[in-house]
């Protein structure tokens, strides 16, 4: 038994958890997932279910070649190819992933106008440095306005970004200049961000766009639409709210849960309530009430994406990332899981029954049958986090006593946001990029990699996360990270200045113990992978390493992606240049032109492409190749032999 778990996660407590959950008779998504095999039709994008005349399916024939008249018979009811159908579907995905983080940043910008209009008590701006930056940005004027005026107008001119009809998106002015140009040439220069998203599904609906081709080029746009618009804003509007994170010590794994307090689990993605029951749970009034229902304190933790909104601001720790969700119930310690959009399993619900946690939705777009319903409001919302906090430490009595804890959990240093890291490299007075273009062009850092992206319950939960990034570092690679990536990292103990020495190469080692960081960079949740492109942004606007993002020595990785968001992301770092690889699966390939397209023409139209390589040593050394292309591009890849041999010499000289 205990081996079997073995296979299913590298994380110890995350096995005991599956275990104690077998044990319990509780299903989970590792039962689920071996139960059911994904469907070879669908995984591979050749099943089309956009009409009543199907579901179509239009597999490769197997074993055989086929000959053309095959190929041209191999057509759903309407005639849709198999090239089609796969970019159809594919670019469905990019919609649903695009539209998830821009409804997200809608969210922030709705409550960034109500707070800037005085109509949401207990919200206001805490990044003022930010909010002037913003306004520059938007071309906002600042003059002798008060924050509020000067909010007003952003919240104004963002929310007018998701319906704008005609022009393109203001913020892609924060893109390199050549690559903005670029886009204009290919028409990808998105227009409003719902509208990119719209035309998606209409495209995609029967009988419209027919063209593989034109049909990748729209989820370009609107991928691009959601890393430069909806995404970017989220970010941008969220840390003037609740502030631009900064370095913060924090922890994370299952073992964050206290046996003998209140547990409350903050799950999702939107920071909006958040924050707010951050700050209830520090009221007196509540701690008093925990400890009389013998309960020796409130306990918070985040799971998935809003764990790493409140770490990098607050510091509260992270019980977990997306396969973990459902095992931090079975430990029997969570009084309640707050949830509110995005990533979070209907299965919680269930499993919750099984124990005496109470599963709390807030949001009134995403309910779950059988949870309770504490809607928030953002008028007034420390009432709503009250409420919350309340109905978590009124359910501690109901305790069963069949509690595991594991006993795991790490220290990790989160926060570093573009503004952080320009000032942890430069100095608060020259702050730059340069001290990191230096060493990448000296060669001391071999170049930067985003990796990123999710859990998946058919593979082997954070073992490719892990492995990919250890043999990056090793390689001298900067990994700068968001989302469940990050929160795997952070379990692995690679988020601390120690694990340099412990795990990367002589060169970047060096650097980190210099600048005293870590050899991988947390920053942030998935919409804040627009802090990578804007960090890459800064990378060639510092100088020496070419004009443009696809210059720069650096790649990008999901090695256990499951979400639509994660092929969105994917989308709009290969529309800005990257580099990308994707593990686990892809959904493509049951067509070779869509695949072929995507992987390789894309390079030269883009200068930047996708690619598939389930093996993470193989994709790092994917990735790696990429980057010292990128280096003998640039002609710095004589340098870094240089550095390396100096190092060397000199000791040896200082031994003799
Ligand atoms: O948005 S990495 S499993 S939690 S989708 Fe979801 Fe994937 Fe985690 Fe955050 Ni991102």
């Amino acid at each position: 038994m205990a081996e079997e778990q073995e296979t299913k996660s590298i994380d110890q407590g995350t096995i005991e958890l599956i275990e104690k959950a077998a044990k319990d008779g509780v299903n989970t998504a590792f039962d689920r997932a071996e139960a059911m095999k994904p469907c070879p039709i669908g995984s591979v994008g050749s099943c089309c279910k956009h009409c009543g005349m199907g579901p179509c399916r239009v597999p490769l024939p197997k074993g055989k070649e086929e000959t053309p008249e095959e190929k041209q018979k191999r057509r759903g009811v309407c005639g849709a190819t198999a090239e089609t159908i796969a970019a159809r579907n594919f670019i469905r995905m990019i919609a649903g992933g695009a539209a998830a983080h821009s409804d997200h940043g809608r969210g922030v910008a709705e409550l960034f106008l109500e707070v800037a209009r005085g109509g949401a008590p207990g919200y206001g701006i805490k990044d003022e440095q930010k909010l002037l930056q913003v306004a520059l940005d938007l071309g906002v004027e600042i003059g002798e306005r008060t924050n509020n005026e000067i909010a007003t107008d952003i919240g104004q001119i963002v929310l007018g970004e998701y319906g704008k009809q005609e022009g393109e998106l203001i913020t892609l002015r924060k893109a390199p200049l050549k690559r903005q140009e670029l886009w204009r040439k290919l028409g990808v220069a998105p227009r409003g961000i719902d509208r990119e998203i719209v035309e998606i599904m209409h495209r995609t609906h029967i009988g419209v766009d027919q063209d593989y081709k034109s049909l990748l080029k729209q989820g370009v746009r609107a991928a691009l639409a959601d890393g430069w618009g909806g995404s970017l804003m989220a970010t941008e509007l969220q840390d003037i709210l609740f502030g631009t994170p900064a370095p913060i010590l924090g922890q994370a794994n299952l073992g964050v849960l206290e046996k003998d307090e209140v547990n409350i689990i903050i799950h999702g993605h939107e920071p909006l309530l958040s924050e707010m029951i951050v700050a209830a749970a520090q009221e007196p009034e509540m701690i008093e009430l925990a400890k009389s229902k013998g309960a020796k304190g409130i306990n918070l933790s985040g799971m998935c994406c809003t764990a790493n909104e409140i770490l990098m601001r607050h510091g509260v720790p992270i019980a977990g990332n997306f396969l973990q969700q459902e095992l931090a119930i079975v430990t029997g310690a969570v009084e309640a899981m707050v949830v509110d959009v995005q990533c979070i399993m209907q299965s919680v619900q269930t499993v919750a029954e099984c124990y005496h946690t109470k599963i709390i939705t807030t949001s009134p777009k995403a309910r779950i049958p059988g949870a309770t319903h504490i809607e928030f409001d953002e008028h007034d919302a420390l009432k709503s986090a009250r409420e919350i906090v309340k109905t978590a430490i009124e359910n501690f009595p109901n305790r069963k006593g069949n509690v595991h804890i594991p006993d795991n959990k790490t220290d990790q240093i989160a926060g570093f946001s573009h503004e952080t890291i320009n000032y942890l490299l430069g100095g608060m007075f020259r702050a730059s990029y340069r001290p990191l273009n230096d060493n990448i062009i000296n060669g001391r850092i071999r170049g930067v990699a985003g990796v990123v992206g999710c859990n998946n319950a058919r593979t082997k939960h954070n073992e490719a996360h892990i492995t990919m990034v250890k043999e990056l570092i090793k390689n001298d690679v900067l990994v700068i990270t968001t989302g469940c990536n990050a929160i795997a990292c952070a379990e692995a103990g690679l988020l601390v200045p120690e694990a340099a020495k412990k795990f990367a190469g002589k060169g970047l080692a060096e650097v980190c113990e210099t600048v005293g960081i870590p050899p991988v960079l947390h920053m942030g949740s998935c919409v804040d992978n627009s802090r990578i492109l804007i960090a890459a942004t800064a990378m060639v606007k510092d100088g020496g390493l070419g004009d443009d993002i696809s210059d720069l020595p650096v790649a990008g990785a999901a090695p256990e992606w499951m979400s639509e968001k994660a092929i969105s992301i994917g989308q709009y770092f290969v529309a800005s240049g990257v580099y990308t690889v994707f593990g686990v699966t892809w959904p493509t390939t049951g067509s070779k032109e869509v695949t072929d397209y995507l992987f390789k023409d894309m390079e030269e139209m883009l200068g930047g492409m996708w690619a598939f390589e389930p093996d993470p040593i193989r994709a790092a050394h994917l990735m790696i190749a990429h980057i010292d292309k990128k280096r003998k591009a640039l002609g710095i890849d004589k340098a870094r032999e240089r550095v390396l041999y100096d190092m060397d010499m000199r000791r040896e000289l200082d031994a003799v």
